[in-house]
């Protein structure tokens, strides 16, 4: 009985280890545009990395209403962030070590956000102080 009830308590919190990220709020502050490099349709591609400890980078600048692509690509094993939630709610599949372009736009202010599929990671595109 009581071998059982510590084997659950172990197997949650590998589960917890195993899709660690933290929902706090951060305080706004001004973000800058992030680089990027422009594709042949003159559109910004900005590549992000899906990793162990989430998004990098993790929030995304842009100019108000700029439409962007951002590259995925996972590099993790964790299947915790093998999925993308995109800004529109959208589910995106991550194959490790394979770029994914996703499109969005830049919000006219603010930011809009993008998580992995379990909500846990978490990454934003952000209108950025010009
Ligand atoms: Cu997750």
């Amino acid at each position: 009985m009581l071998r059982t009830s510590l084997g659950v308590v172990f197997a949650l919190g590998l589960a917890l280890v195993g899709c660690k990220g933290d929902g706090k709020a951060e305080p706004p502050s001004p973000t800058p545009v992030t680089a990027g490099t422009f594709g042949p349709d003159g559109v910004r591609r900005i590549a992000v990395d899906a990793g162990k400890k989430g998004y990098q980078p993790e929030r995304i600048g842009g100019k108000p209403g700029e439409k962007l692509v951002l590259v995925f690509t996972r590099t993790d094993d964790a299947t915790c962030i093998a999925q993308l939630k995109t800004p529109d709610g959208k589910l995106v599949d991550l194959p490790k070590g394979t770029p994914v372009e996703v499109a969005v736009t830049v919000p006219a202010s603010g930011e809009v956000g993008f998580a992995c599929g379990m909500d846990m990671f978490h990454g934003a595109i952000v209108a950025a102080k010009s």
